[in-house]
């Protein structure tokens, strides 16, 4: 596995059959994908699934994963640090997803805590 930088403990994993979600507090997201040899490898951004649509990093703090569409693949939900907004992933099948956190008004930030 590659190294990350939390300045808190972010790290989940997730059933989706064989991948592993790696929240990172700075830089991209991990997504490891079980090879079926005992080795994984990280396809966070080739899924779609390591930066927000804009194309940056966010500072990640929590993940889980479930099937908010109800179409069978568990979809992402993750939050980061004040001031940025959550992040909805849809699962789209074959392990790549689309950012659809605008998609469902999921895209102010959040508030900065006092
Ligand atoms: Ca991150
Ligand atoms: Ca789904």
């Amino acid at each position: 596995m590659r190294a990350t930088f939390c300045s808190a403990f972010c790290l989940y994993y997730i059933n989706l059959g064989d991948y592993i979600y790696v929240a990172n507090d700075a830089g991209p997201n991990y997504l490891y994908q079980n090879n079926g040899n005992e080795t994984f490898s990280e396809i966070g951004l080739y899924a779609n699934a390591a930066v927000a649509e804009t194309g940056l990093p966010q500072a990640s703090m929590g993940v889980d994963f479930a099937d908010y569409d109800n179409d069978g693949d568990p979809d992402g939900f993750l939050t980061h640090f004040s001031g940025e907004c959550s992040t909805l992933y849809r699962n789209l099948g074959q392990g790549l997803f689309e950012d659809y956190t605008k998609l469902v008004g999921l895209w102010q930030p959040t508030y900065i805590y006092r």
